[in-house]
């Protein structure tokens, strides 16, 4: 939920109330427009103690209170549908797609300052909304993209953390040996040691999470141009925001390729708390493991083919099946080979969802990318088939839930048309991105005070006797 003193929601909700839609409204005022002369820094620090006692209130108010029943099926079905965590900085409806702090993907394109007009938004707009539940100003906006270049140093040891493994390494794998080198110069580690008060955690975590966002393209930009370009670097262009940078330093100078990594970046950093990646970097951040640490964690379950490594499995899947049939593959053939991929016991990359049960926005507002600057490439048009072709197969098959796309089934294309074509790379994108949304997170995790996570864990002999008792056959 956003966040908004009591008099100013007052004022909000008169105006909420002159809107035409309820559910308008209600979107209307959960965001509120940042005051222009703050810094993201006071922002936070004001809205801290009014979070604090919010918290404080439901807990004592309302902590009994009953949010559904755990079945054995949830217990064995990887918790599917058990509400289990708090996650400030976005919502996941599963017919709609994901709310930044109350903001579908449209109203954030509508919303958040771009650089251009008309534009994609900037990814450190979104940071600033997932942080403070507020709009920022393109004035805020632009400040914070001079921050993230200042904390942009990365010490020569983390280079050469990376160089020390195999070219042939994955590029998650020397992804996160960076991100783990990085973390010798986590603050908050330092300060622990140093016995900081529990009410001041967020300050370094504040620092480390900004810290490793801002440095973050620098070493997935050198792990590229190891294992790609022969080790040569691009260096960092100061006129550049975050998104656009990160595509330069990759070595892409195309406008379009820069409006594209700005999406990018912005689509992929947050869906919720139960996602895999997100869920693991809260998991090892309550033990007060610093955000180095807990993200480090959080890219190794990203790296998993049912989770962000699914975008490299896409391209890969689409490349195989134009190799075997030819870019005009008709409908039908395009439908045995899928059913060709299901009989050999694989999944189809980019299709199904844990908890959505529609199109991903996040692939619809690439496929309008794609629509607006590629219309004829090929390869947007064989995945603009599959959009017609797979669902209809995965609902015969009876078990899937979601048969239609995710976020994964459009990325791997739109990369490939402006030339980043190494699919083994792309989950090292996603990465970069899902800081944004896991860093908020755990800003507020901590300045939360929230506790360490422990959930009851049971056999399989319990489960059977505990079934047996309550008399279930
Ligand atoms: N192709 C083939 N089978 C599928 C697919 C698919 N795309 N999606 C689900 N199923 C199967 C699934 O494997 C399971 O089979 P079984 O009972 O034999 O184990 C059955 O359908 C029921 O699964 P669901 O309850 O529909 O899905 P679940 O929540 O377990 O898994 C995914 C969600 C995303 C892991 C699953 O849909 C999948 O494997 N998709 C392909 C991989 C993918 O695109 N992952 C990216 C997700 C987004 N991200 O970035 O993280
Ligand atoms: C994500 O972006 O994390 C994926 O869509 C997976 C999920 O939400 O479970």
């Amino acid at each position: 939920m956003a966040f908004f003193t009591r008099s100013l929601s007052r004022s909000i909700c008169r105006r909420a109330q002159q809107k035409s839609s309820p559910l308008t409204s209600l979107r209307w005022i959960q965001t509120q427009t940042s005051s222009e002369t703050e810094d993201l820094h006071s922002q936070l620090k004001e809205l801290i103690p009014e979070q604090q006692d919010r918290l404080k209130k439901l807990k004592s108010e309302h902590g009994k209170v009953q949010l559904g029943t755990i079945t054995v099926d949830m217990v064995l079905g990887g918790m599917r549908g058990m509400t289990g965590l708090l996650w400030e900085t976005s919502l996941l409806d599963p017919e709609e797609g994901i709310r930044f702090r109350g903001l579908s993907i449209p109203e954030c394109q509508k919303l958040l300052p771009a650089a251009r007009p008309g534009g994609e938004p900037l990814p450190e707009g979104l940071l600033w909304l997932l942080l403070t539940g507020k709009v920022p100003s393109k004035g805020q906006v632009d400040a914070l993209s001079n921050e993230l270049r200042a904390r942009a140093t990365v010490p020569d040891y983390v280079y050469k953390a990376i160089d020390a493994l195999p070219i042939t390494a994955h590029p998650m794998t020397q992804f996160a040996s960076g991100v783990m080198a990085l973390q010798v110069q986590s603050e908050f580690q330092q300060a622990y040691e140093k016995g900081i008060a529990k009410s001041k955690y967020w300050e370094p975590t504040y620092e480390d999470s900004l810290n490793l966002i801002a440095r973050l393209p620098l070493v997935a930009a050198y792990v590229y141009r190891r294992i790609y370009k022969g080790g040569q670097s691009v260096p960092v262009d100061d006129s550049l925001d975050y998104g656009a940078n990160f595509a330069q330093m990759l070595g892409f100078d195309d406008p379009v390729m820069h409006e594209l990594m700005r999406l990018y970046v912005t689509i992929h950093s947050d869906h919720e708390g139960g996602n895999v990646s997100a869920h693991t970097g809260h998991l090892v951040a309550s033990a007060l493991s610093d955000p180095y640490l807990s993200f480090a964690a959080a890219l190794n379950g990203l790296a998993g083919p049912l989770h962000g490594l699914a975008n490299q499995e896409v391209l890969l899947w689409i490349k195989s099946v134009v190799d075997e049939c030819g870019e005009n593959i008709t409908k039908e053939q395009l439908k045995d080979y899928v059913w060709k991929t299901l009989n050999s016991g694989k999944v189809v990359p980019g299709f199904g969802h844990g908890v959505l049960r529609k199109t991903d926005p996040r692939y619809t507002c690439q496929r309008e990318f794609a629509l607006k600057h590629l219309p004829n490439d090929p390869l947007f048009q064989l995945v603009s088939k599959l959009y017609e072709v797979v669902p209809p197969v995965l609902t015969q098959l009876g078990k899937v839930k979601n048969p239609w796309p995710n976020v994964d089934a459009h990325s791997g294309v739109l990369l490939n048309y402006f030339g980043l074509t190494e699919a083994r790379y792309y989950t090292v994108l996603f990465g970069v991105s899902r800081s944004i949304g896991i860093c908020s997170q755990l800003i507020w995790d901590r300045a939360l005070g929230l506790p360490l996570e422990r959930p009851k864990s049971v056999t399989m002999d319990w489960l059977e006797n505990h079934c047996k008792k309550a008399g279930s056959s």
